[in-house]
């Protein structure tokens, strides 16, 4: 195999583009016969991360498996892409920071919010927006809510259990040493293809392809 692997760290809000790069750019090593695989966050909820809410703690220990099963394949030599909203700083930076320098590459989606809550492309950020994501929570507290509890008592639980909606009641923090940042500036028409070339670009700039 004379392919070096790496690790493309994608980050953004939700509906900021994330998964469209992801797969673009996968077909696109496809084509130059590239091993790639994917790692993304909405999927591997489904598995490996099943059992983490959307809690800052929980958020953090998504990240962390996801860096080190990432840092697995690249070290196979494969270019795996973690397109994963991955909110805060010191999660990413600690994903970095378990491979060799510059195998860690950073891809800011940089999507405002006002856009990607126009695209909602699930309902999700309409949903956060009525109050309707409640992901977190017990079971005791489904069952508490159910039999009916003091507004005391239920706010304190409240506080505890309810996790909010990247955005819009939960932090993003963007990165600040991003190694490239989508859509490039004065180019907010460019597709999904066009911005896998530019990571293609920068790839190929560095030796990995
Ligand atoms: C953010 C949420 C939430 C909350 C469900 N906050 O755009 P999507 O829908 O398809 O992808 C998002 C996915 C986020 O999973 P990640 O593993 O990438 O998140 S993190 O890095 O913060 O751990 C979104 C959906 O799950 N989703 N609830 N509360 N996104």
């Amino acid at each position: 195999l004379q392919q070096k692997g790496c690790v493309i760290g994608v980050t953004g809000l939700s509906g900021s583009g994330k998964s469209t790069l992801a797969c673009a750019l996968c077909q696109a090593l496809y084509s130059r016969e590239k091993l790639t695989y994917i790692l993304d966050g909405d999927n591997v909820r489904h598995g490996l991360n099943r059992d983490l809410t959307f809690k800052a703690e929980d958020r953090a220990e998504n990240i962390r498996r996801i860096g080190e099963v990432a840092k697995l394949f690249a070290n196979a030599g494969i270019i795996c892409i973690a397109s994963v909203i991955s909110p805060y700083r010191k999660d990413r930076d600690a994903c970095r920071a378990l491979l060799p320098e510059g195998d860690f590459i950073e891809v800011f989606m940089d999507v405002p919010l006002h856009i990607c809550e126009a695209r909602d492309p699930k309902g999700l950020y309409k949903l956060a927006r009525a109050g309707k994501i409640k992901d977190g929570h017990s079971l005791e507290f489904c069952i508490y809510m159910k039999v009916g509890i003091s507004s005391q008592f239920r706010s304190s639980l409240c506080n505890i259990f309810f996790v909010g909606f990247t955005g819009v009641d939960d932090p993003y923090e963007p990165p600040l040493n991003f190694e490239i940042v989508l859509p490039e500036k004065g180019n907010n028409i460019a597709s999904p293809y066009e911005m896998a070339e530019t990571v293609i670009s920068y790839l190929e700039e560095k030796g990995y392809l």
